[in-house]
């Protein structure tokens, strides 16, 4: 998704007064030719309705087209705004430019039969208000469409094609600590505004590959049961994406949870993503460790070459992603 081709958008009244501005800098001359005077008001009227359609049609035409967008940039502009009111919007606004198109086509016939400046200036201060009121109809669209585009901006790209690697585990637990350890050596990770916290996004460098690996604080750290619909919504478009997860389990327990309850939600999340493959380690070994998983600590830099080279090998052996887009 490249959200930077998206244009802004601008509101209503900026669009009509852009409109207005340009068709004022239209020269009228008339020396009481009449004919003149029809073409005259016709042109200032034409600059006028057609810096609106031209501008209203490049607003739709230029916005990424959802059914082609991936599930999860889909799935995260629908919680963000939802997908069939941005769907009706981008419609109302090609209704807007076609509708605007059509008023200067009928107020080209109607300035044809009509006589007299008095009574041009009628018809023209008629489809002016016209296409204002029609302009005005759709501020709400444009405003959403507006809000869309900051939104799309907001998110740092991931590049779906590729895989990704979401840590989860109780809270606690030293996610975002392992999560630092595993992308140590690549540029800074970006952040992800998301529900209430901030997801991040980060690379790690594994043999000679590099790799996306998220962090998802609050997200996957309690039974997916427990959520709202936002967050569940949020989930979702995670598990479009994620091809490994790292489970981190604190044998320890001096995160809070004693390990049936972090074994619990172990199992709930192998469920809720079915299509992911789950590794899982402890953390914190230097206070404890469990014979069946591989043990690292954060805190100590401790097996992170074996968990490196069991992520490699798990990352190495998944098949191309499938091709979302236009064919
Ligand atoms: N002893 C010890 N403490 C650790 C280790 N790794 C992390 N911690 C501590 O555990 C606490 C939680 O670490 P975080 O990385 O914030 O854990 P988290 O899972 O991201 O926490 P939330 O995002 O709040 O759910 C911090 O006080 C860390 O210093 C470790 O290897 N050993
Ligand atoms: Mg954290």
């Amino acid at each position: 998704m490249n959200a930077k081709s998206i244009p802004t958008v601008l509101s209503a009244d900026e669009i009509l007064e852009k409109a207005f501005k340009r068709a004022d800098k239209i020269q009228v001359w008339n020396a009481g030719n009449r004919n003149k005077t029809r073409s005259d008001s016709g042109s200032k009227l034409n600059s006028f309705g057609h810096t609106i359609s031209s501008k209203l049609r490049m607003y739709v035409r230029k916005f990424p087209s959802l059914d082609q967008l991936h599930p999860f940039y889909y799935s995260l502009i629908d919680l963000k705004v939802n997908n069939d009111k941005l769907r009706h919007s981008l419609g109302a606004i090609q209704w807007a430019a076609n509708t605007t198109d059509l008023i200067l086509k009928e107020n080209e016939k109607k300035l044809k039969g009509t006589e007299g400046k008095k009574d041009m200036e009628k018809v023209r201060k008629s489809a002016y208000g016209r296409i204002s009121s029609v302009v005005k109809k759709v501020e709400k669209d444009l405003v959403l469409l507006q809000e869309t585009r900051e939104f799309m901006k907001s998110l740092p790209e991931i590049n779906v094609d590729e895989p990704v690697t979401v840590i989860a585990g109780a809270p606690n637990v030293g996610k975002s600590a392992v999560m630092t350890r595993l992308t140590a050596a690549t540029p800074k990770i970006a952040s992800y505004p998301f529900t209430t916290q901030n997801i991040s996004i980060g690379h790690m460098d594994l043999e000679d590959e590099r790799f996306q690996i998220m962090d998802t604080p609050g997200l996957l750290d309690r039974p997916l049961e427990e959520r709202n619909d936002i967050e569940r919504h949020a989930i979702l478009a995670i598990e479009h994406i994620a091809s490994i997860i790292v489970f981190i389990l604190d044998p320890s327990e001096s995160c809070g949870y004693v390990m049936e309850k972090q074994e619990n939600l172990r199992a709930t999340i192998i469920k809720s993503f079915p299509q992911a493959k789950v590794i899982t380690i402890t953390n914190k070994s230097d206070m404890a460790t469990m014979d069946e998983y591989l043990a690292v600590s954060a805190l100590h830099d401790k097996g992170f070459e074996e968990l490196e080279k069991l992520l490699y090998k798990e990352l190495d052996a998944i098949p191309p992603a499938p091709y979302y887009g236009p064919d």
